[in-house]
């Protein structure tokens, strides 16, 4: 499933270059373009889906494959022992531009409770 002006559908399709870390046969990690941490990697399906919510009622055991991405990435990436954030934006309001549905992973740095 593809959406034409999708950016994320783009970077699955190698439309749009990224920095690849990590690839199942239905996920793809990237480092985030504009990292808020000193590790920040954005984890997507391959298919479209547009949040976390429509993931989660359209095919559940595609969301638990890319939360079990995400920890596979922090454990790749060093920040396992130190903690780590999993967090999917979803929604304008809460700060989601990008509707294909992402894990940001972020971590190497203290991260702040309650959250900005
Ligand atoms: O997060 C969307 C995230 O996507 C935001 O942190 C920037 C990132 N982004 C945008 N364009 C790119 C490209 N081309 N490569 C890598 N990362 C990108 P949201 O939760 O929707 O605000």
């Amino acid at each position: 499933m593809t959406e034409q002006d999708c950016l994320f559908c783009k970077i699955v399709s190698g439309e749009v270059p990224a920095d690849v870390v990590r690839e199942t046969d239905r996920t793809i990690a990237f480092r985030d373009i504009n990292p808020q941490a000193p590790t920040h990697v954005l984890v997507i399906p391959r298919d479209h889906h547009p949040t976390a919510a429509a993931l989660a009622a359209e095919d559940g055991d595609l969301l638990a494959e890319v939360v079990r991405a995400a920890h596979e990435v922090a454990v790749a990436e060093g920040i396992e022992e130190t903690g780590y954030r999993v967090v999917f934006n979803t929604g304008p309001g809460a700060g989601q531009t990008v509707f294909h549905v992402h894990a940001h992973v972020l971590g190497g740095r203290g991260l702040g409770w309650p959250p900005g």
